[in-house]
Order: structure tokens, then C-alpha cells, then sequence
């Protein structure tokens, strides 16, 4: 309980203290909280999501990851404070997330890849701070890691902003889903019950939809855009902020092997999206604790209307 008080959502923490946090969490809230694993890294660590649900049916999922990408500490620290948000509204009985709750059921991975993640705390050097991908070893010339947000399955292996050569810092891996990371838990996710996969990234302020990997336009295209500008009012409210809105293909570049992409096309997944949360590149990935908090509830009020749209109201 100590653990709970003590700890502060405007700082970054290493992953132990996260862990830590999230198992006192989910012992604290265990009528509404549990803590599951839903994967395995290269290094051996579990891959653990908090798990939000009013009762044992089981309902459509809201899925929401973060630092697959080891550098974008915000998207971490922003699951962590929505987590204990979500819960304090209900028990404060807030009507939108108490018919949520009552709704859907909410999974959050607020750290996907740990052992970059960790390899970022290392702080030796810069370089490693702004670590992207995974850990695994993978080449002869001593270059490690996988960009993970590229080894997932997307039918144009090869084309775009992705790298076979192992020392690029978006290395696809040697074949879709070759890594630990990206395999456990998409075989996880594949046996889940779906309503919405969103996928947390820094920064540029944007919210992306499918797809990254080809020009052609998703058959949900217009659902996607529809909810993408109710959101984008009440998000703006909070703060003041702007997101740039768009497909990723258009308002990032030609990304192949993304989970965006394989969640909508290979799982079906109609509400999936990218969010590139704060800034627009004055601290970039190095954004300074004090935004935490308020990057993490201009994105909160966004979730709500992707949830309420999947609920049907
Ligand atoms: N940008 C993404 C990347 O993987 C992206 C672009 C974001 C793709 C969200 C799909 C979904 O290159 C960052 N910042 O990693
Ligand atoms: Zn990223």
C-alpha cells in the first residue's frame, strides 16, 4: 500500500519500480484489476498487462500497448497514470466509465519491450537513452536488436522505411514474428476478443490509422476518420494541444511489419490506431517529466471517445 502512495506519476521510473507498482496495483484493486502475462522477451523477462474488467464475463477488449519502441518513455508513463485513472472514475462513479467498465473489458501493456526499455535506464551514454529496438542478438557484427514495430506480418515485407541489415535501427528481423516480443504476444492478442487496438508511440503529436504499409485505403477508412475527428475536440479541450491526424503511411512514412496494420488486417480489428503523443521535436524523447500528466489526459479524453464508439454509444 506504501508503494502505491509513494508513487509519482509526473517521474520516469525504471522498469522495477513500474512492475512493482503494477503488482501492488492490481493486489489493491483486485475486484476490478489483475496483472497477466501475455508474452516472453528475448532476455527471458515476462511481458505483463494490467487487465481492467468489472466481472468475469468476458466482453470485448480495448487493447492499448506502449514502449515497444524503448526510447518513448512518455507512452509508458501515460498507461500507468490512465491504468489508475481509469479505476479512481469508477470508483468515483464517473457515468462514461462506469458504463465502460460495464461495457468492455480494458487490457494496458504499459512496457512491451522491457529489455530495451532497461537498456535505455543505463545511461552510460546518450546513445543509450535513445535506444529503439529489442535486445536479442541478431548479426555478426555485434549490432542487437529488432525493430519490433516491423516484425510483425504485413503483405509487403521489404518495402518502406525498414532495414535487413542488422545494425539499422529498424531492423525487420529475419522473418515476420521471428522475435519473442512480437510473436508471444500476438499469439496472445489472436485468441482475444478485440474492440479496438491502440498502439502508443512519441513524438509528433499525431494520431495514425491504417495503413502504413500500402496507399490503398483501409474498407473501414471512413469509421476510422469519423472517429478520429469527434475525438479530437475534447483531446484539444484538455490542454490546448494539437494532434495532426492521418494515415500512417501519409503522415509518417512507408511502414512495413507494423502491429497497427497487422491488428486491422490480420485480426480484423476495425478500431486500430496509432498515437504519437507529445512533443513535436523540441525535447522529442527526451520530454521533460513535468509533461507526463498532461500529455497523459489530453490522450485520456481521446481513449474515451474510441471506447465509447466501440460500445456503441
Ligand atoms: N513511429 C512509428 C514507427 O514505427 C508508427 C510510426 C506509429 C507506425 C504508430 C505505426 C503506428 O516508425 C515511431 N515514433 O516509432
Ligand atoms: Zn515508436
Amino acid at each position: 500500500r506504501r508503494n502505491i502512495r509513494n508513487f509519482r506519476f509526473n517521474v520516469y521510473h525504471k522498469y522495477y519500480e513500474i512492475l512493482r507498482w503494477m503488482k501492488s496495483f492490481a493486489r489493491i484493486n483486485s475486484d476490478l484489476v489483475s496483472l497477466i502475462q501475455v508474452g516472453t522477451t528475448y532476455e527471458g523477462r515476462r511481458i505483463m498487462a494490467l487487465k481492467v474488467l468489472k466481472n468475469e464475463r468476458r466482453k470485448v477488449t480495448i487493447w492499448q500497448d506502449a514502449l515497444i519502441h524503448a526510447r518513448e518513455w512518455i507512452a509508458g508513463s501515460t498507461l500507468l497514470w490512465l491504468s489508475q485513472r481509469l479505476v479512481r472514475d469508477y470508483r468515483n462513479h464517473d457515468p462514461d466509465v462506469t458504463s465502460l467498465l460495464e461495457n468492455l473489458d480494458w487490457t494496458v501493456l504499459p512496457v512491451w519491450n522491457i529489455d530495451g526499455y532497461i537498456h535505455t535506464w543505463k545511461e552510460v551514454w546518450m546513445l543509450d537513452r535513445l535506444w529503439r529496438k529489442s535486445r536479442s542478438e541478431v548479426g555478426p557484427f555485434g549490432c542487437k536488436g529488432v525493430d519490433l514495430n516491423r516484425n510483425f506480418y504485413t503483405p509487403n515485407r521489404g518495402v518502406g522505411v525498414a532495414s535487413e541489415n542488422t545494425c539499422s535501427g529498424v531492423y525487420q528481423g529475419n522473418f515476420p514474428f521471428s522475435e519473442p516480443e512480437s510473436s508471444s504476444v500476438s499469439r496472445y492478442l489472436s485468441a482475444q476478443k478485440l474492440g479496438a487496438f491502440i498502439s502508443l508511440h512519441s513524438y509528433a503529436q499525431s494520431l495514425l490509422y491504417p495503413y502504413g504499409y500500402t496507399p490503398a485505403h483501409s474498407l473501414d477508412n471512413d469509421d476510422l476518420v469519423n472517429v478520429i475527428c469527434r475525438l479530437w475536440p475534447p483531446s484539444t479541450q484538455v490542454h490546448g494541444k494539437t494532434y495532426r491526424q492521418g494515415r500512417v503511411i501519409d503522415m509518417a512514412y512507408i511502414v512495413n511489419g507494423g502491429s497497427v496494420d497487422w491488428a486491422h488486417e490480420s485480426l480484423c480489428v476495425k478500431y486500430s490506431y496509432g498515437v504519437e503523443l507529445r512533443d513535436r521535436g523540441r525535447f522529442g524523447f527526451l520530454l521533460p517529466p513535468r509533461y507526463i500528466v498532461p500529455t497523459a489526459e489530453e490522450y485520456y479524453a481521446a481513449v474515451i471517445v474510441i471506447a465509447k464508439r466501440v460500445a456503441g454509444n
